[in-house]
């Protein structure tokens, strides 16, 4: 693995595929009939919720994102209306990429053009003119495919730097007997979030992370993947494997191919699940909320086996 991120994303690229104003890159894959099928694949009707908690407890360090802060506004004291009507409200306080979140098209860019050529201009401080999430509010909903490193490896989580490659991928896909094909969104579970679970150290968590090496872009190319969603905070391996170019996979998959990342989940119930029943594949829901020029948006996706 060579190849430098510039002409890999040129190799890669997905500009002017769906039309020179397309804002939403490999979603548009998901198809109505693939949905349909996707629909299909609702067996038992048992949801898991892939969110993790908003709270004070997750696992931002507070070096440059913090854990979403919640406010009471009411709690009904002191209220005085007729017939005895009291309400309580409250405010969450957080980064929009502080938890588990989709980053949106417009969250990563390099020389100074983001996903179909749009300007990085179009980036100010009053958000993103183009390629924000709320340009996904109608999606993301499909196959979902979950492929289990740790199962794979036979370990509790993979360690901070490990890559995953192609080869794990396809070993993965064949030790669990499943494809990921067109259209489908792919989660994959390094153990990370377990991790966490267990030592609790936010630090660690934000360190670096066991995630996909650069040479992943192209197998989740050529099998033209929507979607790729993960227990990890960058998808991608950290430290990556170019000093000289971090976040490389970030600037491949987002800002060439067109590809939502949806990272910080939590999978353990639904690996543990995947694992009793042997079926990797379910129905995956996670509309981003739809905050006007956003860049990414905090959700909590079910998968519906
Ligand atoms: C960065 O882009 C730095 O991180 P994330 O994708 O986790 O928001």
């Amino acid at each position: 693995m060579t190849e430098d991120f510039r002409a890999l994303g040129i190799r890669l690229r997905n500009w002017g595929r769906w039309g020179a104003d397309d804002e939403r890159g490999t979603v548009n894959l998901i198809t109505p009939d693939r949905l349909v099928a996707a629909a299909g694949l609702i067996r038992r009707g048992t949801v898991f919720g892939l969110g993790i908690p908003l709270d004070e407890n997750g696992p931002q360090s507070g070096n440059g994102r913090i854990n979403p802060v919640h406010l009471m506004a009411e709690t009904g004291d002191e209220q005085l209306f007729p017939g005895g009507f009291r309400y309580a409200d409250d405010y969450l306080f957080m980064p929009l990429q502080g938890s588990s979140q989709w980053d949106s098209l417009a969250h990563v860019y390099y020389d100074d053009q983001m996903y179909n050529g749009f300007s990085a201009r179009d980036i100010t401080v009053k958000g993103a003119a183009h390629c924000s999430i709320d340009k996904q509010a109608n999606g993301i909903a499909g196959r979902g495919v979950l492929l289990d490193f740790p199962a794979l490896k036979g370990v509790d989580w993979l360690t901070a730097g490990a890559v995953i490659s192609p080869e794990d991928l396809d070993a993965a896909c064949a030790a669990q007997n499943v494809t990921v094909g067109r259209g489908d969104i792919l989660l994959f579970r390094t153990g990370w979030r377990r991790k966490f679970l267990h030592d609790g150290d936010a630090a660690a968590f934000m360190a670096g992370e066991p995630g996909l090496g650069q040479d992943c872009c192209e197998w989740l190319h050529e099998r033209e993947v929507a979607a790729v969603g993960s227990d990890n905070w960058a998808i991608e391996v950290l430290p990556g494997e170019f000093p000289d170019a971090p976040l490389n996979v970030h600037m491949v998959l987002i800002r060439d191919m067109g590809m939502s990342l949806c990272e910080i989940l939590d999978l353990e119930a639904l690996a543990e699940d995947c694992r009793r029943d042997g079926v990797w594949d379910f129905f995956f829901a996670a509309p981003p909320l739809p905050v006007t020029r956003a860049v990414g948006s905090p959700v909590n996706p079910i998968a519906v086996k």
